[in-house]
Formats: structure tokens, C-alpha cells, sequence
């Protein structure tokens, strides 16, 4: 009888579903366990083996941790509005829906041909109404909190595709090779700023990658520092007279030779010189079309333009130059800067052009040596050329001059972030409506409660209307509509809500998916949140992962939640390349199919496959021969322990593991415990540890029956299809799911060791120390090693070894 992997796996993963064995369900008894990985969007591609490395891993935990007596929830969905499918159905007439639902189908297959423990009943589609109406009451909840708001905003639009993108989406589009072009429009925001502090703050009680903690950290971006005003010199400008900048080093003050306002500062037109209008006004036009990357790049050539205007520097009463550059930047700060060249990098570039001077301020403390004509010396050091501060260090010299500021009223200590507020509207038809509407004066109000859900209209026509408004805009009988309350015209929100939206929250919709009454009940929410292990790729450290944060704060100080955070403990699986090192794409045409793969090794040789790769962090080529490798592995299982002809390998017998073979069995688990429960998860060295276990085992006389059950427990989390058949066949009942884990004893792993005494010619010649009961061969082989019997025995003819288990070798030669 072979290894028949299809019809095994086809049997349990039938036997899973008809039995709803991983059906997850509220038990006080058992502590709770849930375990996630990022919903996949359900491309028209369907999967490649890169998907299943994270959910496998997840899915070893999952069952792990049901061994161990956790009460698990793992549950799967679909992140299922997003741009591929508007933009086909733009192009072929198909409604996104149709092609959606198709791509869904078959995710959903494949990832059962996984044999992944899911609890399906939990399955939820972003793109279901009964889903999304809840998106939209959670709008409704941060609108109502003055967390939403419209403002007209300076936007990143990008033409191509027809829409605008929130600051953290522009990288990818352009790398990408779209256009970004800023452009004013009037949009939905979400106030995530008057979230900033805790969103940092709370970064430290998470256990997630020390980078993506660092990359939200640098992404939020807290300064500390000062807003200090200048005045304007010479005419009074009524009252607008002062230039208010942002900076955090006030200690440098003294060394500030010009001013420089972003291109959008307001300020710019009332102090423009006459004569230094026409350029200002040509430089203020190229600047449009700079995207605020491009704009702030290090490296780039400095531009600018005088306005012919001056401030009067606060410390010294100097006039210094007011100019304009675009490395200044509307949306930070103040929009307005001091400029000190020979502190700074930016200004240093900038001086250095237009022949600006360069004052030295700081110096190194120590007798480190800085040279500002050659570069500028931005760190800190000890303030010179400073007046009051002259001889103080920056950290005390800031403190000073803030107090100085303060007393004075020129200006005060601030704080400020990089994180700007998130743009929440999107000019897509495929996407969740807001529950907005827009009354013929201008008002708008947000919609009932139970006008809820707003459904997306039926339409057969999705062409972007090139007015930059959503296609929705052209859907006249589903614009114009009446406000409910007092039965007035009204028009609908046209725009709809970005994708991250549906993925902010769907982690609490696991939970109670079918509630139509709350978004999640409060006492489901209490017992399972929160998420105990978050998996999924490294490029969502800002957006996703950001976004879920700042939503489920909210929720939080609304009472909806119960935790401050979601996802206690983060992980990033690494990435899978194409069998030529590349990153797996169909223009490449290297890109493996997992299909292909379970219909020739199986789902347990791909599951195994996929954590043998290497380390699950790394990124690390496919390779279809090693699959052959685990796959082999898996028929020496099945030989092990079932025979030609159906019966059981009669080698196994009902006898206590004894001596090597209950160490060896001892050893396993605990190695291939404290390998899963490692922050590393290495499921890589675990599936080593199960190799070395079964060619142990083959290699006995007689297999204590109680060796082959511990190998189906500890492979069932890896290959779970293999080990429910051979649980079974050893006369197993039902599945061995929540077969307890087996336990090891630590007394038990450590060989003990004997004293054996080396003879030469029968005369004691060295002792050694060996492992209690170490084969004769071996034991010779040691002794011949030892320095001392080697001198004596070197260049003469063995006759005879004699062995005395445990005790002696006499080597008698020639
Ligand atoms: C004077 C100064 C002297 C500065 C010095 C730096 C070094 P972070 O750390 O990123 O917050 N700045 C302020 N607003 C800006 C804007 N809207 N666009 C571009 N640059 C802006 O950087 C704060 C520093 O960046 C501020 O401190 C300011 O330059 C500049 F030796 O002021 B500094």
C-alpha cells in the first residue's frame, strides 16, 4: 500500500468540513488563542506558493495551540474592493462584483486544498453589504466624533488612474511608474493626527519587529522644538507682520542668515517686492508640479527665489532675507523656516548657491574638530557665537533660549508631527459609499442609522468621467435622492472610501460575523480580542497596520473595545522568490503554482516544503527539488508505520521506550516545542528535528508503539493530512486534532555519561567519558581516539579489542 497523498488529503479535509472540526466557539474553560493573517485581496491570478508560507505558519500555530489545550480562532476573509477589478471592469463591461466573487472562489479553494484548520463559518468579503454596512457605521462614529471632516486640500492626484492617493500610497504608485501631480480638492480626512501621541506611545507594548515599530515611529515623526516669530521689516503689512517658523534647534538661532517659505505660504503675496514678482510668481508655478517626494529629496539641486522682503532676527536684531524653495514644505510646521546653513544640510546646499553666509553656532564638545566652510555640522555640541547661551550644551542652550522666547512672547516650545491627517476619499466606483448626503445649500449630514447599509448602484457603465469625480457621479438615479428626515432633495456622496478602509476592522468581524445588530457583540469582542499573532508581509508596516491602530484607538475610547491595541504579537513573513531568485511575476514567468504542486507532492510536501525553505523571516527561493526531499520524507513516514498490504509494520510494539529510545523521543519534543514557541517560529529546524526523529526510528529493532504515536502528534500541525490517516490507522478515534501535546521531560533528554577505563596489552592506560550505552564499535572508535591509548597503540598491529559495556576496552596489539 503507497503514500496515496490525493486521496488522504481529499478524505480529512472532507472530513473537517462535514465535522466542522475547527469551528470556533466561545469556551470559558480554555484560555483563548486567536491567531490571524492579513486577508489576502483575491486577485484574478489566484495563488502562488509565496501565499501559503504565512498561512501555513499560522496554521502550525493554530493547531499547535489546540493541542496544547488553547481554545484557537483562525479564521479567513477577503479584502475585495480594490482597484484590478474596477479597472477591468472598465474595460470589458463586467461588473467588479462578478469578477470579484470568481477570484474569491477560487482563493478559497486553494487554500483548502491547503488544508488549512479555518473556521470558514467565519468567512467574511469586504464587498458584502452585510459587511460594509458596518464600515460605514464606523464612519458614522468617527464623523460623529469630529474625526471626519472635509477640507479643501492641496491632494496627491495621479491622472492615470483616475484618482487621488493618500500620501502614504504615493511611493508605490510612482515607483510604478504613475504620476503624482498635487492638485486642490475637496475630500473627506480622517483626523488620525489627534492620535498621534498614542499611536507612538503605545508602539512600546507591542510585541512586533523592532523595524516596523521604527518605521511608524520615524512615519508619525514627533520633533520637539520651537515656534519662534520674526517680525517683517520695514512697512506695516497691518498686522501680518510677523513670520512664524517651526524649529528644532531654537538653540541656533544666531546662526540663522535667511528666511524660506514654502511656495503655498500665504504670506508670500503681501511680501513680495514689486520688482521680484514676476519670478516668484514663475517659481511658484513650477513647484506645482513637484510631488512632495521629489521635493524633499536630500540629494537634489537647490532652487529658490528671493521675494525681495526681510526679517528681523529676534536675537540680534539683523535683517536676514526672506526666500522662497520648495524644500520647505506647506504642510510642516508652519510652512516657514529659519534657515542656518551651517547647521543645517539643506541650508548649507542652499546658502552655498546663492553665496548666502555661513555662521558657525555649534561646535563638536570634545576635541572633535568641524570645519563649516567644507560641510555643515548639524549634531549637537556646545553653542558658540550665541549670546546667553555662548558655552552651553544643545540640550541646556535649547531650554534656554525656549524660556527666553516664552518670557519675551516671541515665540514658545512645541511639539509637531510628521503624520498629517488621513485622506479618506477616493474617486472609484468599487469601493464603500459614505453615508453622506448633500442637501441643495450646502449642508451636509451624515445619514440614519438605519439607512444603513448605503449599497453600491447597479450599473453597466464604470468609465472614469474625467471630471476627477467618481464614476459614481454619473449614476443620476442613485445621486439624487431625498434626505430621509424631512424629505428634501439631497445628492450622495459620490466619492467612496479607500480600501484600507474594510481592513481597518475586519479583525473584530471574525468574531460575530453575522451580527446585524452590532458590529461585534461587546462580550465576544471581551474573549477573544485580542489578536494573539498577526501575520503577514512587511510592506504594511505604515499603511494597514497604522490605519487599524488609529480605528481601533477609536473604538476603544467609545467604549466598542475592550483592548487599546489589536494585535498584541506582529510577525512578517519573508518572501518567497521564483526559483531564479527573483521575485516571483508572471512577466518573468517564474512563478510556481501551488496547485501544480499538491496535484504532484501533495498539501502536506507543500506545507512542509514551504517551512523547510529556511528561516520563516527570510527571503528564500523556491526550489522544485527540494520538494522532492520532504516528499520522500513523508513516504518513509508512511512505510514506518504502514505496510504493503494495509496492515501495521509489525517492528512496532506495545513496550515502554527505554534507554535510547525514550531519550531520543524526549528530545524530540522538547527540541521541536521550544522551536515552535521560539519568537522566531523555526518551523525550519522543527521539520530537521522530525527527519533526524524518523531515521532514528527506522533505524530500531523494535519501535516502542508509544515513539511512532509521539511522531503523528508532532508532525500533525506541519502535515496534518498524513498524520490524521495514520493517527486512524493506528487505531486513533475521530481526528488527532486535539490530541493532547505530547510532554517531555527534561530529566529525561541529557544521554547520561559513564567513566570507561582504556586498556592497552591489559594495562590501564587513560580513561574517558562516553554515553551510557554506547554501541561497542563506537566505543572503540572513542577509545582510539583518546591521545594517550593512540601513543601506545600507534604503528602496531590490533589483534584483539575486548569491550566490557559501560566499563572497559582492552586493545591488545602486536
Ligand atoms: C532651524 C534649524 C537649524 C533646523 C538646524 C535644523 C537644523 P524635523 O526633525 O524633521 O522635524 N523645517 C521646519 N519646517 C519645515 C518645513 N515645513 N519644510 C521643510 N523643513 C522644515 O525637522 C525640523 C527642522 O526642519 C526644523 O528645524 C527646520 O529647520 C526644518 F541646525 O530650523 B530647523
Amino acid at each position: 500500500m503507497k503514500y496515496n497523498f490525493g486521496e488522504i488529503e481529499q478524505k480529512w479535509q472532507k472530513y473537517w468540513e462535514d465535522n466542522k472540526t475547527f469551528a470556533a466557539t466561545k469556551d470559558e474553560t480554555k484560555p483563548k488563542y486567536y491567531v490571524l493573517d492579513m486577508f489576502p485581496y483575491p486577485s484574478s491570478e489566484g495563488l502562488h506558493v509565496g501565499h501559503p508560507e504565512g498561512y501555513t505558519a499560522t496554521d502550525i500555530i493554530a493547531r499547535y495551540k489546540r493541542m496544547k489545550g488553547f481554545n484557537v480562532l483562525h479564521p479567513m476573509g477577503w479584502d475585495a474592493f480594490g482597484l484590478p477589478a474596477e479597472q477591468y471592469a472598465i474595460k470589458t463591461g463586467i461588473h467588479p462584483r462578478i469578477t470579484t466573487q470568481k477570484s474569491i472562489d477560487n482563493f478559497k479553494r486553494q487554500l483548502k486544498s491547503i488544508g488549512l484548520s479555518i473556521d470558514w463559518s467565519r468567512e467574511i468579503a469586504t464587498i458584502d453589504p452585510k459587511y460594509y454596512k458596518w464600515t460605514q457605521w464606523i464612519f458614522m462614529q468617527l464623523y460623529k466624533k469630529g474625526l471626519a471632516y472635509q477640507a479643501e486640500i492641496s491632494v496627491n492626484w495621479c491622472p492615470e488612474l483616475g484618482t487621488v492617493l493618500a500620501n502614504e500610497e504615493v511611493p508605490e504608485q510612482i515607483e510604478k511608474g504613475y504620476t503624482v501631480v498635487r492638485r486642490p480638492m475637496k475630500q473627506w480626512m480622517l483626523k488620525i493626527t489627534e492620535y498621534a501621541e498614542r499611536l507612538l506611545i503605545d508602539l512600546d507594548m507591542l510585541d512586533w519587529p523592532e523595524s516596523t515599530k521604527e518605521m511608524q515611529r520615524n512615519w508619525i515623526g514627533k520633533s520637539e522644538g520651537a515656534k519662534v516669530r520674526f517680525m517683517i521689516a520695514g512697512e506695516d503689512l497691518g498686522g501680518l507682520n510677523t513670520l512664524e517658523v517651526f524649529t528644532t534647534r531654537p538653540d541656533t538661532l544666531w546662526g540663522a542668515t535667511y528666511m524660506v517659505l514654502a511656495p503655498e505660504h500665504p504670506l508670500i503675496e503681501q511680501i513680495t517686492a514689486p520688482d521680484n514678482k514676476t519670478a516668484v510668481d514663475i517659481y511658484k508655478d513650477n513647484a506645482k508640479n513637484k510631488s512632495d517626494l521629489e521635493r524633499q529629496q536630500l540629494e537634489k539641486d537647490k532652487s529658490g527665489v528671493f521675494t525681495g522682503a526681510y526679517a528681523i532676527n529676534p536675537v540680534n536684531n539683523e535683517e536676514i532675507p526672506i526666500w522662497i524653495s520648495d524644500y520647505v514644505m506647506m504642510g510642516y510646521g508652519t510652512g516657514a523656516i529659519m534657515a542656518v546653513p551651517g547647521h543645517d544640510e539643506r541650508d548649507w546646499d542652499f546658502a552655498t548657491k546663492f553665496h548666502i553666509p555661513i555662521i558657525e553656532v555649534v561646535k563638536p564638545a570634545g576635541n572633535q574638530k568641524s570645519d563649516i566652510t567644507k560641510e555643515p555640522f548639524v549634531d549637537d555640541g556646545v553653542s558658540v557665537n550665541s549670546g546667553f547661551i555662548t558655552g552651553l550644551k544643545t540640550e541646556k542652550a535649547k531650554k534656554k533660549v525656549i524660556a527666553w522666547l516664552e518670557e519675551k512672547e516671541l515665540g514658545k516650545g512645541t511639539v509637531q508631527y510628521k503624520l498629517r491627517d488621513w485622506l479618506f476619499s477616493r474617486q472609484r466606483f468599487w469601493g464603500e459609499p459614505f453615508p453622506i448626503i448633500h442637501l441643495d445649500d450646502g449642508t451636509v449630514k451624515i445619514l440614519p442609522e438605519d439607512e444603513l447599509p448605503v449599497m453600491l448602484p447597479e450599473v453597466d457603465n464604470y468609465k472614469i468621467i474625467g471630471t476627477g469625480e467618481s464614476p459614481l457621479a454619473g449614476i443620476t438615479d442613485w445621486v439624487n435622492t431625498t434626505d430621509p428626515e424631512t424629505g428634501k432633495p439631497a445628492k450622495r456622496e459620490t466619492n467612496t472610501m479607500p480600501q484600507w478602509a474594510g481592513s481597518c476592522w475586519y479583525y473584530l468581524r471574525f468574531l460575530d460575523p453575522n451580527n446585524d445588530k452590532e458590529f461585534v457583540n461587546k462580550n465576544l469582542e471581551k474573549y477573544w480580542m485580542p489578536v494573539n499573532l498577526y501575520m503577514g508581509g512587511a510592506e504594511h508596516a505604515v499603511l494597514h497596520l497604522l490605519y487599524a491602530r488609529f480605528w481601533h484607538k477609536v473604538l476603544f475610547d467609545l467604549g466598542y473595545v475592550s483592548t487599546r491595541e489589536p494585535f498584541v504579537r506582529l510577525y512578517h513573513q519573508g518572501m518567497i522568490l521564483g526559483e531564479d531568485s527573483n521575485k516571483m511575476s508572471k512577466s518573468r514567468g517564474n512563478v510556481v503554482n501551488p496547485d501544480e504542486v499538491i496535484a504532484n507532492y501533495g498539501a502536506d510536501s507543500l506545507r512542509l516544503f514551504e517551512m523547510f525553505l529556511g528561516p520563516l523571516s527570510a527571503t528564500k527561493p523556491w526550489s522544485t527539488n527540494g520538494i522532492e526531499g520532504v516528499y520522500r520524507f513523508l513516504n518513509k513516514i508512511w512505510r514506518l508505520v504502514v505496510n504493503e498490504d494495509g496492515s501495521i509494520n509489525a517492528k512496532i510494539h506495545d513496550v515502554k521506550p527505554e534507554g535510547d529510545s525514550e531519550r531520543i523521543m524526549h528530545r524530540t519534543i522538547m527540541n521541536i516545542t521550544e522551536d515552535i514557541e521560539d519568537m522566531d517560529m523555526k518551523f525550519n529546524t522543527c521539520v530537521s528535528e522530525l527527519m533526524i526523529y524518523v531515521n532514528e526510528i527506522s533505524r530500531m529493532e523494535f519501535i516502542p508503539r508509544e515513539l511512532i504515536i509521539t511522531l503523528v502528534k508532532l508532525i500533525s500541525p506541519f502535515a496534518p493530512h498524513i498524520a490524521e490517516e495514520l493517527w486512524q490507522r493506528l487505531g486513533g478515534k475521530g481526528t488527532a486534532s486535539f490530541e493532547k501535546w505530547p510532554e517531555f521531560d527534561p530529566a529525561k533528554v541529557q544521554k547520561s555519561v559513564v567513566t570507561v577505563i582504556g586498556q592497552v596489552n591489559g594495562k590501564v592506560r587513560s580513561k574517558i567519558e562516553a554515553d551510557t550505552d554506547t554501541p561497542d564499535d563506537k566505543l572503540i572508535e572513542l577509545m582510539k581516539q583518546d591521545e594517550k591509548i593512540r601513543s601506545y597503540i600507534e604503528g602496531k598491529e590490533i589483534i584483539k579489542q575486548i569491550v566490557v559495556k559501560n566499563k572497559l576496552v582492552n586493545i591488545v596489539v602486536k
